[in-house]
């Protein structure tokens, strides 16, 4: 059975992180080993003040530990850091696993703006991380804040800069075109920019970035090309919103998955 090395936070409420990376890959055939960044009693987009506990002497000891086994992962998956300092952790990680698939989904922001907590400083750390990757998978905003665009630049431009910072891949969640169309924008290094088009459901979800990303790990790691694994993710996550939203929940509360996952 292949695995992950999944390094990002354990929220309670909302539906994000690793509450949905775990079920997901478990789904998807796939161990999801937690490397848990921090603990949260719920996500920072809509609880009022949370209760956190940052993890990151954890983490150090954990990949100590997995270093004196010499144990060896087939991917690493890392998304929401907390503090800056946590990027040199996931250097380390990424360091120990030579031969794995890394997945960087650099988690700091949404609807134009930074996640509480996060600024131009997380950007910059991961300017300088994200070469190590063979996928990064920012959202829109994420990605104009990396390149440093404006939100004139089109799609293209996008992907060619965050390309230019050195990744293998790079994929940019839900962009929205001049037109309204909305598509999942993806580029590897040795290729052209794919536009994959996606139906725009009603709603908008935390935790939906985590939801897509852990998807198509799950899916690349099953054998499945970026492009196939970006069309099942986009799916799967606009079937989530479409149910979620015919339910009437919070959005805070993040998308039901938990009746859906069977059909993954
Ligand atoms: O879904 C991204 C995410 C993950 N973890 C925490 C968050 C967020 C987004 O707000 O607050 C704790």
């Amino acid at each position: 059975m292949k695995r992950a090395l999944v390094m990002m936070d354990m929220s309670g409420l909302g539906r994000c992180a690793l509450s949905v990376a775990i079920p997901v890959l478990s789904r998807m055939g796939i161990q999801a080993v937690p490397l848990p960044t921090a603990l949260l009693s719920a996500h920072t987009g809509g609880f009022g003040a949370v209760e956190m506990l940052g993890l990151s002497g954890f983490v150090t000891g954990a990949l100590d530990h997995y270093a004196r086994l010499g144990e060896r992962f087939d991917a690493v998956y890392a998304g929401y850091l907390v503090g800056d300092e946590q990027l040199s952790l996931l250097d380390r990680a990424m360091a120990q696993q030579p031969d794995a698939l890394i997945l960087i989904d650099p988690v700091m922001a949404d609807h134009g703006q930074f996640y509480r907590g996060i600024g131009e400083s997380r950007a910059e750390g991961y300017r300088q991380l994200l070469k190590k990757a063979d996928l990064i998978t920012p959202n829109e905003t994420e990605a104009r804040l990396l390149v440093g665009a404006g939100a004139e630049a089109p799609v293209e431009a996008l992907l060619s800069g965050l390309l230019q910072l050195g990744c293998k891949a790079a994929l940019v969640k839900g962009v929205t075109l001049a037109d309204g169309m909305g598509v999942n924008a993806y580029q590897a290094q040795d290729g052209a920019p794919v536009l994959v088009p996606y139906e725009k459901a009603q709603g908008s979800y935390p935790g939906t970035g985590d939801l897509f990303a852990s998807i198509l790990l799950g899916a690349m790691m099953q054998g499945n090309t970026a492009e196939r694994g970006i069309e099942r993710a986009a799916r799967f996550v606009r079937n989530a919103v479409t149910f979620t939203n015919g339910q009437g929940s919070p959005a805070r509360e993040g998308v039901q998955l938990e009746g859906l996952l069977a059909s993954l």
